[in-house]
This record gives structure tokens, C-alpha cells and sequence, in this order.
């Protein structure tokens, strides 16, 4: 059991990296494993890893939330964050197993909203233990020819004490890599669908079949567990608005968009006078910060000074040399 995400990222890493259970090369990728590992998350809002050495990408976090959360499977999309997503797509256009929108708002050949349908569910039965929705799907071809296979089987969902639980079921998680954005993303959907249901934070339980570390990784992994972690500075992150956030994440998203192709300049004012919370326009001055970076070559010193510590801190630590 874990307050923040952090503390169970490094717990498990080390685990993974040094008492692993087995050595082996699925798909020819050397790796150490452990087998059958679950954690909770008592605070699953707190879903960084602030650690300076591990540099995370908070940028792509955000992006495939909202990648997601808009049902989107174009990889020209995500890949503008996150380069190596290429590398998971078979025509070079969009991604299968990887996109989870797509499975979770228009699954399979019936296009099933599984997000409708589970607050559905919780309209008629608040208590119920049926709000599951399955992102595996039994037609992904799982030859080795397929190299983009879901990793999550499903998200189930809980209503107990007015707050929002989940459990998310992977039958395989990049314990250095994946699993940081993959929480993030799911812990960010847990709190979009509690705010929507207007419900607290649960906690979140990660359950994972095979957690693994990849070879090419021991260097890094290694170097980052004997980082001190009274050297991390100690942050908390952002809340959501407890509302339904959907009107704001569309505009958000179309913001996202229009700075991801740069078809026109957007300034500071124009993003504080969004119709959006606070919260939802620092997503977009992350977006702008991150424009800035791919098409002028350096960080936008306008769009950075309007975001928060947090945000300053994980952006400076990402792109140092970008700061000028
Ligand atoms: O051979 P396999 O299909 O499991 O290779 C995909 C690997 O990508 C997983 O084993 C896992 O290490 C990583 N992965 C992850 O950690 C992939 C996805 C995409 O579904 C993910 N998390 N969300």
C-alpha cells in the first residue's frame, strides 16, 4: 500500500531489477520479471514521478489522457509527443492495441460505448461490481507478426463510500517505462469519471501479470534506484474540477490540436481567457510550452511563466537546454 505513485514505482523497480523472478526474451526483448504483482494507491491524483533523474514527459502524459479520453487511435497524434510510438504501429497511421480509446468509447465491431454504459450501471445500481470495461479484445491476433497487442485487459470500477475505486488488470507493464505513463493515464481517467459521477477519489489497485525491466534499460534503472529520495523535491499534484469535465477537455483537446499541427500562434491571453477551469488551461499551456519546443527549438518563456511550480519544475527538468 502506497500514498503516491512515486513510492511504488521505485518499491517494484527495484524488485523487478534486483530479485527478479525469471530472465528471459519474449519477442527477443532480454528482460528480468516478476510475476503476479498488485499495488494500491491511496492517492492515486498524486501520479508523477518527480525524481530528477527519471525525467518523466509530462507533456505526453496529459496528451495520451486526453488521446484517450477523446477516443483517438491516430498515431500521428501521439507520436508527435512519444517518437518511439512508431515503433507500435503496423501501418505506419494509427494504433490498435495500444489505443485504448477506441475500446473503451466504440468497442469492437458494435462500437459499445463502455463508458455510457458503466454510469449506466451506476445509475441503477450504485453498489454494483459489473462496471468493468475490457480494453484486451479476443480478436487481436496474437502471432508474433501483430506487434501491437493490448497490454491492459480492463478497468473495473467501484462506487463505495461516494468515492470512485479502480482496479486496473495488464497482462504486461514496462516497469521502468510503461507503467509511468499507464498510471498516470488511468489514475487521470479514474479522476475524470469521478469527477463526472461527482464522487470523491478512490483508491486504485494496479495488478500486473508480468512486470518487467527491459535490458537495454539496466543502466538507467540501476543509476536511478541509487538516487537518494530526500533529494526529490515534494510536490503534490493538481486536483480536477469535481464536475463534469467534458466540455472543458473538448476544448482542450481542440487546443491540443491546433498547437500540435501549429496552424496558428496562440497567446497567453488568449489561453487565460479560454472558457475553461484553471486547471484545464494549464493542460494547454503545457501543450503551448511543448509547440514552443518543437517549432521555434526552445521553450516559450510566456507560456512557462503562467504554469505552476509543479509543471515548471517537471519541464525544466525534461528540457533544461531548452530554457534559455
Ligand atoms: O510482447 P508484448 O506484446 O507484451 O510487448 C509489449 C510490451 O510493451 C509489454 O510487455 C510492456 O512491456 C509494454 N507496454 C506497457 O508497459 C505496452 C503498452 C501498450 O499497450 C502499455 N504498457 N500500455
Amino acid at each position: 500500500k502506497f500514498n503516491r505513485f512515486q513510492d511504488a514505482y521505485l518499491y517494484y523497480l527495484k524488485r523487478a531489477y534486483y530479485e527478479p523472478q525469471f530472465e528471459n526474451s519474449p519477442r527477443g526483448n532480454k528482460s528480468k520479471e516478476i510475476l503476479g504483482i498488485s499495488f494500491t494507491l491511496t492517492n492515486p491524483i498524486d501520479r508523477v514521478c518527480y525524481i530528477a533523474k527519471r525525467k518523466i514527459n509530462i507533456v505526453f502524459n496529459f496528451a495520451e489522457a486526453i488521446w484517450y479520453l477523446t477516443g483517438s487511435n491516430s498515431l500521428e497524434y501521439i507520436s508527435y509527443y512519444a517518437h518511439n510510438m512508431k515503433k507500435y504501429s503496423m501501418d505506419d497511421k494509427t494504433l490498435t492495441g495500444t489505443a485504448y480509446g477506441p475500446k473503451i468509447f466504440a468497442y469492437g465491431s458494435d462500437n459499445i460505448n463502455q463508458w455510457n454504459r458503466i454510469i449506466d450501471l451506476f445509475n441503477e445500481d450504485p453498489d454494483t461490481k459489473r462496471a468493468f470495461i475490457s480494453i484486451f479484445d479476443v480478436n487481436e491476433e496474437l502471432a508474433l507478426s501483430n506487434i501491437d497487442v493490448s497490454c491492459t485487459i480492463g478497468l473495473h470500477f467501484l462506487i463505495r463510500d461516494s468515492n470512485l475505486y479502480m482496479s486496473t488488470f495488464m497482462r504486461a507493464n514496462d516497469a521502468y517505462r510503461g507503467v509511468v505513463s499507464d498510471i498516470f493515464s488511468f489514475s487521470f481517467i479514474q479522476e475524470f469519471l469521478a469527477a463526472q459521477l461527482s464522487l470523491g477519489v478512490g483508491n486504485y489497485y494496479h495488478n500486473v501479470s508480468t512486470y518487467h525491466v527491459y535490458e537495454p534499460d539496466y543502466k538507467r534503472v540501476a543509476e536511478l534506484l541509487n538516487v537518494e529520495k530526500e533529494k526529490c523535491p515534494n510536490y503534490s499534484f493538481p486536483s480536477m474540477p469535481r464536475k463534469d469535465n467534458w466540455e472543458d477537455l473538448n476544448i482542450v483537446a481542440d487546443y491540443e490540436r491546433q498547437l500540435r499541427e501549429n496552424v496558428r500562434t496562440v497567446s497567453v491571453k488568449e489561453i487565460n481567457n479560454l472558457a475553461v477551469d484553471a486547471y484545464w488551461k494549464q493542460v494547454v499551456f503545457l501543450f503551448a510550452v511543448y509547440n514552443s519546443i518543437q517549432y521555434c527549438g526552445k521553450i516559450n518563456r510566456d507560456y512557462f511563466n503562467e504554469l505552476i511550480p509543479q509543471y515548471q519544475y517537471l519541464i525544466k527538468n525534461r528540457w533544461s537546454d531548452k530554457l534559455e
